[in-house]
């Protein structure tokens, strides 16, 4: 392990445990992923943090990264202190060729509090890009002097040679990536200048310079401004307004420096970036919620502080985040990596410190400058609002295509609650008084009532369009949602159950035939389905005192009636014929006909149709009971012209 001096300086003696470079060569991907273009250019960034860190311990303060004109070299330069190039009191050779030519694998670099490797391959070093090259060349200003070595696929090519005089300090890292470990050896001078433009936002102290000798061009990426500049240039490419003008900024230093901006914007996405040690995670991670978390938090009470509501509206945390667009870079001891490309931090315990610092600092912030903090808020309140009509317009979408039946119903069907068709039934009643007792005997969640209002067309022998043109018809329709003729889809029927409940009087036998006429000629489905049903509500109501009881037919009426005088023969039961169903209270019609535990139903078959009787018009006046059983159980066809009594 580290063998720290007690000074904690870096000097020769804090160089950990070492193993040769075979291993590195051996298998690269472990030290640098895939050797593809991105392991190629995973070499450059290592190179260069070493200068960051140089830098980040305090010494230099500019780097200079030349691709040369084949495009299969690059040169970091930094002016920082130089690596030492004295001789190691440990191991006994030149600290430079120790640094370059031995795997440190003692855990960090060194053990110095203060220093922070900036990411990357955490710790594995220059020496890893030394032995995957097929040239180094390291030339080291210090001490009053320029040395220069040179390595070939990390072993040295030759010693450590002094060059001459030079009064400046700092290293300079040529090296040219081995064609024997990568597929591809040319880099990418977009990529080597977009990463070098992030570093430079995050160390905004650094001078930064990318010469690209193909092209002959020399960029100055420094950016002095920081993350706070570097906050402006993203909202600007982002092309949308900015809601608040001043961003939210805070920087905290000491054990995790946590650096932070923001800015909403009328964008309606949220665009966050967020760095560990300087090394942008793509895919975010814990750093990135714990910001996100903290300022959801920090509005929230800072909404509630100030009793902003909306009403009716619950404000969600993608309201609060819409049209954000932020930086947090944080540098801090032991990053974790995770994910496919190691681009997601992993640290469980940076959510709570970042949000921790983000949340009080952003709430003092708005309570502070009240003008910033309208603007946010009015935003925030916006987008809740428009997620709100926008999943009205959604839903009213969805109630249009699925259920579009239900905003166009008749304004006299009574609706059931319940939307399953196992459950629901309809009943097609005659009259308006009837109605509404069948209204209310119903149970409302799995029944609905269709009065009918005056006479129904005899649809025997019509168009459908002319059919549909009769109001009470088409109502009809409309209820069961099924359309009709051409259009008719079972699959569309709102109940799973039609009942016809008319009087047992002529009048509503001729309904009943029009209607049962109706369904034949229009959705002959609907009755070959089995969903089609005549109501049998009794025909005698028998009183005895106060007590009523219901005969369904003359039989039953007999035999009710011997059963109470058998119990009672002092009673005087009363027998009346029943007229209407109007006549009924709601409760005597829920027990009597519309409750399915006690009623009586019968289903209407095709054939029951087909084989009402020619002689169906004799049937008028006859008993209705009769009559029904009849259109049920006749075995001889009926002409369309007979339908129509
Ligand atoms: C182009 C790449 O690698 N820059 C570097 C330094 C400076 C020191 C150093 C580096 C020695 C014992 C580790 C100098 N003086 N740029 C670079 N600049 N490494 S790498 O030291 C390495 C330590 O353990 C340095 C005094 N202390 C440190």
């Amino acid at each position: 392990m580290a063998t720290a001096t007690a000074t904690k300086k870096y000097d020769e003696a804090s160089i950990g445990m070492l193993e040769g470079l075979e291993a590195v060569r051996h298998r690269p991907s472990m030290y640098i992923g895939a050797p593809d273009k991105k392991g190629l250019h995973h070499l450059v960034w290592e190179i260069v943090d070493n200068s960051i860190d140089e830098y980040l311990n305090g010494f230099g303060d500019a780097i200079t990264v030349t691709l040369h004109k084949s495009g299969d070299a690059v040169t970091v330069t930094d002016n920082g202190r130089g690596i030492p190039v004295g001789m190691h009191p440990k191991y006994k050779i030149p600290t430079l060729e120790l640094i370059l030519t031995k795997l440190h694998t003692g855990g960090k670099f060194g053990d110095n509090d203060s220093y922070f490797r900036s990411g990357g391959l955490h710790g594995v070093g220059s020496s890893v890009v030394n032995a995957l090259s097929k040239k180094l060349v390291a030339t080291i200003k210090r001490d009053g002097y320029e040395w220069t070595q040179t390595f070939k696929r990390g072993k040295p090519a030759d010693k450590l040679e002094k060059v001459g005089p030079n009064r400046l300090h700092g290293t300079s890292i040529y090296f040219e990536p081995d064609p024997e470990i990568f597929r591809v050896t040319h880099f990418d001078a977009d990529w080597i200048r977009t990463r070098l433009d992030d570093i430079a936002y995050i160390h905004h102290g650094l001078k930064i310079t990318f010469r690209n000798e193909i092209t002959g061009e020399s960029i100055d990426l420094t950016h002095p401004g920081g993350l706070p500049e570097f906050l402006q240039r993203l909202v600007a490419e982002a092309q949308v307004p900015a809601v608040n003008a001043t961003p939210y900024y805070a920087i905290k230093e000491g054990d995790e420096k946590i650096e932070l901006t923001m800015q909403w914007t009328e964008s309606t996405d949220e665009s966050i970036r967020s760095y560990v040690n300087g090394i942008r995670t793509t895919d975010g991670g814990t750093h990135e919620a714990g910001l996100k978390s903290g300022i959801v938090k920090a509005i929230r009470n800072f909404m509630e502080t100030h009793d902003v509501k909306v009403k009716g509206i619950e404000i969600t945390a993608n309201d609060i985040r819409e049209g954000l667009v932020g930086i947090v870079s944080i540098f801090i001891r032991d990053p974790a990596f995770q994910g496919q490309t190691k681009e997601k931090l992993n640290n469980p315990e940076i959510t709570a410190i970042v949000e921790g610092f983000v949340r009080p600092g952003l709430e003092s912030w708005l309570n502070a400058n009240m003008t910033m903090a309208d603007q946010i808020v009015g935003r925030i309140v916006l987008a809740a609002k428009a997620r709100l009509a926008s999943r009205e317009a959604a839903q009213e979408v969805k109630r249009k295509s699925a259920t579009s039946r239900r905003l166009n119903l008749p304004g006299k069907l009574a609706d059931c609650k319940a939307t399953d068709v196992e459950d629901t039934e309809l009943f097609i009643v005659e009259g308006d008084s009837a109605g509404g007792s069948a209204k209310q005997g119903r149970n409302n969640r799995t029944q609905a009532v269709l009065p009918l209002r005056g006479k129904i067309m005899n649809s025997e022998g019509l168009t459908l369009a002319k059919v549909m043109t009769h109001q009470e018809l088409a109502d009809v329709v409309t209820a069961l949602g099924t359309g009709v003729g051409e259009s008719f889809n079972i699959n569309n029927l709102r109940y799973g159950k039609i009942i016809l409940l008319m009087d047992a009087d002529a009048d509503g036998h001729h309904i009943t035939t029009l209607m049962l006429t109706f369904f034949f000629r229009c959705m002959p489905e609907l009755i070959r389905k089995g969903h089609l049903y005549i109501a049998l509500p009794p025909l005698y109501c028998i009183g005895v005192g106060k007590e009523k009881f219901w005969a369904k037919d003359d039989a039953h009426k007999e035999e009710l009636l011997e059963e109470i005088l058998t119990k009672r023969p002092n009673a005087k039961p009363e027998v009346t014929r029943f007229k209407g169903l109007g006549e009924m209270m709601p409760g005597e019609l829920n027990e009597t006909t519309l409750d399915p535990k006690k009623r009586a139903l019968m289903r209407v078959t095709i054939e029951s149709i087909i084989e009402a009787d020619k002689t169906f018009t004799e049937l008028l006046g006859k008993d209705p009971a009769t009559r029904y059983r009849f259109i049920m159980d006749s075995a001889n066809q009926v002409e369309a012209e007979e339908l129509d009594v």
